[in-house]
């Protein structure tokens, strides 16, 4: 650990164990996970989560139930028999979680509030469950840009609209900037992973994360716009001689809070459509769906072969 509190790439906390970076946890008598709803007194959350390896979030809950069981499937296991896949956070009525062997599938969200928060306690949850060395992915859409729909995209780091990559965050009324890193090693096993017969392209570049899909992405069909096309267009263009690949909404919040917890991970997207061509989303919703199982494939590939290699 480097003297500012943060590890690089290959410093990682002994025996693998998630830390956490607050003093006051430790002293309190319960840990309420609020928007899991779960508590580290009320659930025995080594019991339940002792054995998760993978942390899989995605925007949806339909998406993200939808993962739980095709990945169930790829990997093989088994429910006990007369239990179904249960939505272990249904209570809190704000996030939707499923567990699958060692896989957790979680819904975060849209925008960096409430991927930010989920992430908090997502983390707490893996420190609570003495979780060793997770990884995580979020599994997700995107605008490209100069990219067709369809193409997955890996991220090589997550800038804000400054083009910097790095999450600010007001705290106490001051502003704290936090690096959004992604892990090298991980995004390069990713992308030898896409295979040659794939019927669409895999590529990696930067993501520019925003606070609005509107406006915040340069989008002429909001309720709001005050700019020409002609703006919006160069506007694009500039991003894309940026290596900016595609524009998403929880990327900052994602990669600079795994990466400040010491938490391997990586960003997988697949792009709706080319945001050089337009900006409503045309293609139909079961051509949608296809195109969105293909980074749960990708991840898929992963832990399978993580799974085999142990
Ligand atoms: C991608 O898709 C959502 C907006 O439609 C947002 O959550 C994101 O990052
Ligand atoms: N998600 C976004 O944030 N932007 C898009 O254009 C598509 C999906």
């Amino acid at each position: 650990t480097s003297s500012n509190g943060q590890q690089d790439e290959t410093d990682y906390f002994p025996e693998g164990f998630v830390q956490l970076q607050n003093p006051n946890i430790e002293l309190m008598d319960q840990d309420i996970l609020y928007h899991l709803g779960l508590g580290s007194e009320s659930h025995d959350l080594i019991e339940m989560f002792g054995d998760v390896k993978f942390v899989c979030m995605g925007g949806t809950p339909k998406r993200v139930e939808q993962f739980a069981n095709y990945i169930m499937e790829e990997i093989g296991h088994k429910l006990p028999t007369g239990t179904t896949l249960q939505d272990i956070s249904r209570y809190s009525y704000r996030y939707s979680m499923y567990k699958v062997g060692p896989v957790l599938s979680i819904s975060h969200g849209m925008g960096i509030p409430s991927v930010g928060i989920l992430l908090n306690e997502v983390v707490k949850l893996m420190h609570h469950a003495r979780v060793q060395d997770p990884i995580f992915f979020r599994i997700g859409t995107s605008g490209g840009i100069g990219v067709e729909g369809g193409t997955v995209i890996l991220s090589e780091e997550a800038v804000n609209d400054e083009l910097e990559p790095c999450y600010e965050l007001s705290v106490l009324g001051k502003k704290v900037r936090r690096p959004a890193k992604l892990d090298k090693k991980l995004l390069r096993e990713l992308k030898s992973l896409h295979h040659k017969e794939d019927p669409y392209e895999t590529v990696t570049g930067k993501t520019m994360c925003t606070l609005d899909f509107y406006e915040g992405q340069g989008r002429l069909d909001g309720a709001f716009c005050h700019f020409t096309e002609a703006e919006k267009m160069d506007y694009l263009q500039s991003l894309k001689k940026e290596g900016i690949v595609n524009i998403e909404m929880e990327s900052l919040a994602f990669a600079a809070l795994t990466h400040a917890a010491g938490i391997r991970s990586a960003i997988v997207c697949v792009s709706l459509l080319d945001r050089l061509k337009g900006d409503q989303i045309h293609t139909p919703k079961e051509v949608l769906d296809e195109w969105q199982m293909r980074p749960q494939q990708l991840v898929a590939r992963y832990i399978k072969r993580y799974l085999q290699m142990k």
